[in-house]
């Protein structure tokens, strides 16, 4: 099957070659695996992409004998400046492919190109960039004198930043000198299989990253594996605690990147055009598939009206389409399991009596997808206001002073992110300092960066990554 088949936009055309089947990548090459393969289809219109491996328990065993080897011989042996100079050449050949993998990750993910070029891509690079500067620098990094890595480190990740979360997972990890087995998401594949040919194009040494395809058993059998020293894992809360209950009574290392139900607070003094491109950005960005998505706003009373209007207005410009088109604002649902979810959910929104507005999209045929919806009138009992929904649908609640806001806020299992909007920095101080939230914004939103530690509160995990705290999760007796 030609990718061409998949490529309206023609500059695209020309970048992606993709293979019809991909292997696993276990000990630096492209093995078939053993388990039943499936095949990745494009969420914009249903078509095959391409046919993936699935690892078996025996192919997650070689993946993880052979990380063991290369921590044991060449790995926890090199110096830190060496391993540094793999991961630069790493970030450097991610910029060199950033226009393929960005093509790859719109395909098989969804998410509007410009998105993937202009935020995973760079940030994925970014993320290589900034733990290859550590790699000789942990003796400074306040973690501990003398600093030495846990061994191999089995990783498991989620559909909806798939290089990029792949990114987070690996780049701290080979700083500090583990070896890693990584499992992607099912319905994402694709973009971690490319980054496998650029570990090869990097001489990077065999086993040192392995990265297998397959379901959940695949990833339960990298946390179950008695040889896995450290278990990092980013998706949701249910599956966290099933991984936690695995882990516990081992002595393997564990952090948890789960959900969020994130509150996005506008005070009546803060600068409307930046809030409402900020509510957008907050959850409309990636069709709102973001842990940390803006999904509650909380409005001051006296300009609710005034925020829902400005944000109908503004929603209705937004175009959802063809992911690879680089005009489209709102891509593809990433599977028809979530679109399911999401629909699901806003049914029960409508049915607890909230009000619903969607905003006037052209649905195309074939695909999964959701036009960009506000629900009003919403209680913190609903389950709109509650639940994690992972898509594009704000749920609007209102306040009338800073201490309501922040209980309102507050009032959810998660914790791991919060915006708020003000003219007043001493409200914005005061309130941060009352949030029960890992990451908390100031008149911006789901802004990434590798220098700055991010994680959850509560249900939304433990364990940060991101900056001098990401290392100490790879890192023996460490506590950022
Ligand atoms: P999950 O269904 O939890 O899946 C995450 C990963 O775990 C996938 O690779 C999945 O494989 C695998 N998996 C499923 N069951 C497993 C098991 N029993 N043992 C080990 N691995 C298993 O989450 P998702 O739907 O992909 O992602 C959405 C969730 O991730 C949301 O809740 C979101 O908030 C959260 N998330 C959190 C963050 C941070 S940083 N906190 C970032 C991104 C996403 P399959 O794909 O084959 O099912």
């Amino acid at each position: 099957m030609s990718f061409l088949e998949y490529a309206p936009a023609p500059e695209s055309r020309a970048i992606l070659s993709l293979k019809p089947e991909y292997g696993l990548f276990i000990d630096g090459d492209f093995r078939e695996g053993t388990g039943e393969s499936f095949a990745t289809i494009s969420p914009a219109d249903e078509k095959h992409i391409a046919t993936i491996a699935s690892a078996s328990e025996a192919d997650v065993d070689a993946a993880v004998v052979a990380a063991r080897r290369a921590f044991d011989k060449t790995w926890s042996k090199m110096s830190g400046r060496d391993r540094g100079k793999y991961l630069f050449r790493i970030a450097r050949l991610v910029q060199e492919r950033a226009r393929e993998l960005a093509v790859a990750e719109s395909l098989d993910n969804g998410k509007p190109i410009k998105e993937s070029r202009d935020v995973d891509v760079p940030l994925v690079a970014a993320w290589f960039f900034y733990y290859a500067g550590w790699a000789d620098k942990l003796d400074y990094a306040g973690l501990g004198a003398d600093p030495k890595p846990l061994g191999v480190a089995g990783q498991v990740i989620p559909w909806n930043f798939p290089l990029l979360m792949l990114a987070w997972k690996i780049a701290p990890a080979l700083a500090a000198g583990n070896t890693v087995v990584i499992k992607p998401a099912e319905t994402t594949p694709l973009s971690a299989l490319i980054f496998a040919e650029i570990l090869q194009q990097a001489d990077l040494p065999p086993g040192v990253v392995n990265i297998v395809t397959g379901a959940g058993s695949t990833g339960a059998a990298i946390v179950r594996h008695p040889d896995v020293d450290k278990v990092a894992f980013t998706g949701s809360t249910g599956v966290g605690r099933e991984i936690a209950k695995s882990v516990a009574g081992t002595d393997k290392k564990l952090t948890l990147e789960l959900g969020g139900k994130a509150a996005n607070i506008v005070f009546e003094d803060a600068p409307i055009d930046q809030a409402i491109e900020g509510i957008v950005n907050g959850i409309f960005f990636n069709q709102g598939h973001v842990c940390c998505a803006g999904s509650r706003l909380l409005v001051q009373e006296s300009i609710h009206d005034e925020v829902v209007d400005r944000l109908k207005s503004r929603l209705s410009t937004l175009r959802l389409g063809d992911p690879l088109d680089k005009n489209t604002d709102i891509g593809a649902i990433n599977s028809r399991e979530q679109l399911d979810r999401i629909r699901e959910l806003s049914r029960i929104g409508e049915e607890e009596g909230a009000e619903r507005w969607s905003a006037d999209c052209v649905i195309p045929d074939n695909g999964f997808w959701f036009a960009p919806t506000i629900f009003t009138n919403v209680q913190a009992s609903h389950r709109i206001a509650r639940d994690e929904i992972f898509g594009p649908v704000l749920s609007v609640l209102t306040f009338r002073t800073p201490s309501e806001a922040i209980d309102k806020a507050n009032n959810t299992p998660y914790g791991l992110s919060a915006g708020i909007w003000s003219d007043k920095g001493s409200r914005i101080l005061a309130v941060a300092d009352r949030l029960r939230a890992g990451v908390v914004w100031a008149n911006t939103f789901n802004r990434f960066d590798p220098s700055s530690p991010f994680g959850g509160y509560k249900e939304s995990g433990y364990g940060r990554e991101g900056g001098r705290h990401g290392l100490a999760a790879y890192l023996k007796g460490a506590r950022a």
